[in-house]
Formats: C-alpha cells, structure tokens, sequence
C-alpha cells in the first residue's frame, strides 16, 4: 500500500470514505462512516491506521484484518471496527480491479439474481401511511417498512417530517445539523396501543403478500417487546427490528418466549461475539449488521456463515448513512452467500450521488451490484471538496417525565 487517504464530505450528509492506493496505481475505496461521531473514526484512520498500513501488502486481506484487530490490543468497538471494516472493503475493491472481476465473483459468485430489498415509508396519520407505502410501490419496491407517529407525541424518530405530508421519502436524514443533538419526546404505552391499528389498517389496505416490516429502535423492555411482538402476529410481519436493546442477548429469550414474530437486531452490533446467544439459540431471524459497522466484507461474511448454520438470515442494515461505497460491499456480500434475507435501501440524494458514482442497479423491487471489477463505485474528488464536514447528530430520546431513553 502507498497510500491511506480520509476523505470526509458533506453532500446532505457527513461520509468518511478510505482510499487507498497500490504502487501499482491500483485504488481501492471503503466506508467507515459512523453517524454523528465521523470525526473519531477519521482520527482513528488518519493518525493510527494509514502510518502502519503504508508499505504492507495490498492482497494480503485476512491478515491485514488480524493485524488491526489484533495489532491494536483494543478490540471491538464501533471506531475501531468501522475503521477495519474500511480498509477491509478498500482490499476487496482492490482485489477485485487488479482481477478484472466484481467483488462478489470473488466471494464465490451469484447465489441469486438480485436482492429482495425494502424501503422506508411512513406518515402522521394512516392516510399519509398508505400515501408512502403506495409511493414506493410505484418505484418497484416490493417489500416496504412502515413507521408511524403516535398520538400525543411530537416529531418521532423514523418517521420523516417530509415524509409525514406524503412527500419527500428520500429526504430522510436522520442526523440534523447542528452542534448538539435534538430531543424528542416518548411513550412506550402510548405507542403500544397506536401501533397494532396501522399495522391492521396497511395490511388490510394493501393485502395479505406485501412484505411489511416495523423497526422498534431498541424502545421497549423484553416483556414489552414480547406484547408488540404478539399483538403485531396477525399482520403477519416479515421482522420486527430492534424490539429491545440487545447488549443482554439472553433478554431475547423472553421475547421468545411470548412471541413467534420473526426478530432482526444488529445494526449497532460490531463483532461476531455480539451475536453468540443470539445466534447459537436463534433468538433471532435475521442479522442487521451493516458491512460498515462490523469489520467490513470478512467479518460480516464470517458471521453470516456462522449464522446460515442455525437457520439465520441476512438483513443488512442499508440507511443513508451508510455510503454509497458501503452499499455496494453489502449488495456484493449479499448476492453471494446462501442465507441472504432481505437488503435495507433508499436511493442517495443527488448530491451524494455525484460524489459517489455507482454502478449498483435497483429494477423491480431488486438490487443488484453490478458487473464492474471491485465495488462498482468512483470517488469523485472535485465533488467530494465542495462539501466539507458539518457537525449533524441524531436527537435523543427523552419520557414525558424528562428521563433520558433509548431509541
Ligand atoms: C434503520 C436504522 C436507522 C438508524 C440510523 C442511525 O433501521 O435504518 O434504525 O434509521 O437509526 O442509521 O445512524
Ligand atoms: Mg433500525
């Protein structure tokens, strides 16, 4: 490797992207973008990562892998695994120019013709609801994930304030500018009782084979999580995400106890012992790691082996504040192996898109990477200058008490 470069940009949103260059001239990209902590990664890489990685061997991926992981004495952790997981994605991508190959030809090629992926819709009120739900049938979505506001509460976090007139669904953007974060008000109860009757209200609207998915942003304790879990079952949901906060695995196994709803947890997850008890006692469905947050391509393929082994599926996590560089490692990763469940997707903003230009396609409802050697995407340098960095945080969550919650 002759080079590491961190490049941070601000098209809409912030993105820290890994460019690394061969002596060849041969470059490779990653994405190590951390929502609302960008800066730390950007450190991370720049001051600990390029100084040891320049003048090691570019092909030699898994042991560059072991080398940070290791090498660091420190392990884990959200910096430093979205860190490895940029230099990971930057290999493969270099891996897969120098052969003249996509990257998920390197993984052991197309286990399926495209990925089943689903989108975001959601409303203040029912009507705006089957508004956005009909709005991304139109764009060919065929699986879609319905968030709601609750009666009583102001702006509620996945639920787009565009969005909620019915317009503006790929304006969602969850981190808002500004030093400090906002906050939004909360209600588990209140959300309890509201949330069933949307459920039943698109399903009936929409029919019994939609794909219908509902992210629950870690909000409710594990009995809670197991009465929305069983008064969502007659909506026949594909998963239910994030129904409680997941550091205690062994939680889920009262989930499970009290519900059979298919359970996808893991977007804040980043490392294979994060899943253990979840995944040998299958107390969940679906992994929703994202390749950017769990150690890039090699990790999160490691995981998603180990998790075909118990029946357990790929749901990669695919917001907008996963680069475009991390969509494309997600889509080559998921074409690839056999347990693919279902792939996160919401088309970037223009901005964005000039900066980050992709190859991956999205036609009747499935995504696909493309047939370009390595990820599919180009950096464009003089698109990526005109924006810098600015400070943007997700709100936090607080009860109507004014206790701090989860999200
Ligand atoms: C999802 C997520 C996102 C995250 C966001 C945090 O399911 O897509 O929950 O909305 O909250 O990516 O940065
Ligand atoms: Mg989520």
């Amino acid at each position: 490797m002759e080079s590491v470069e961190v490049l941070l940009t601000n098209p809409g949103r912030n993105f820290v992207t890994v460019r690394i260059t061969t002596s060849d001239g041969a470059t490779g990209l990653g994405d190590a973008t951390l929502n609302g902590r960008e800066l730390a990664v950007a450190s991370y890489l720049r001051d600990h990562v390029a100084p040891i990685l320049v003048g090691r061997d570019p092909s030699a991926i898994e042991d560059t892998w072991q080398y940070l992981y290791r090498g660091a004495y420190w392990r884990r952790g959200p910096v430093t695994m979205a860190s490895i997981a940029a230099v990971d994605m930057a290999l493969w991508d270099i891996k897969g120019k120098v052969a003249g190959l996509p990257v998920y030809q390197l993984l052991g090629g197309a286990a399926r013709r495209g990925l089943l992926a689903y989108g975001h819709a959601s409303g203040a009120e029912i009507p705006q609801i089957f508004d956005s739900v009909r709005e991304h049938l139109d764009e060919g979505y065929r699986a879609v994930r319905v968030q709601t506001a609750v009666p009583g509460l102001g702006q509620v976090y996945g639920v787009s304030a565009a969005g909620a007139s019915g317009s503006g669904r790929y304006d969602y953007e969850p981190a808002r500018p500004g030093t400090r974060p906002t906050e939004e008000q909360w209600d588990t109860r209140a959300y309890m009782r509201h949330l069933p009757t949307v459920f039943e209200a698109v399903r009936g609207e929409f029919g019994p084979e939609l794909p219908l998915l509902h992210d629950g942003h870690h909000r409710m304790t594990p009995n809670q999580a197991g009465q929305i879990g069983r008064s969502l079952e007659p909506y026949d949901l594909f998963w239910l995400e994030d129904c409680t906060p997941a550091e205690n695995q062994q939680s889920l196994r009262r989930v499970r106890d009290l519900t059979s709803q298919p359970l996808a947890i893991g977007e804040i997850f980043n490392s294979i012992w994060d899943y253990q008890t979840l995944i040998t006692e299958q107390l969940i469905d679906y992994v929703r790691s994202a390749v950017t947050h769990t150690g890039g391509i090699t990790h999160l393929k490691k995981i998603m082996d180990f998790a075909s082994l118990y029946q357990i599926k790929s749901g990669f996590h695919g917001p907008t504040d996963i680069s475009p560089v991390g969509q494309a490692a997600a889509m080559h990763l998921g074409l690839a192996i056999h347990n693919f469940g279902i792939q996160e997707y919401m088309r970037h903003s223009d901005p964005t898109l000039e900066v980050f230009r992709t190859s991956y396609t999205f036609a009747d409802g499935l995504l696909h990477p493309g047939d370009v050697p390595g990820l599919g995407v180009e950096y464009d340098d003089q698109a990526g200058d005109a924006h810098g960095y600015s400070p943007a945080y997700l709100p936090v969550n607080r009860l109507t008490d004014g206790t701090m919650h989860d999200w």
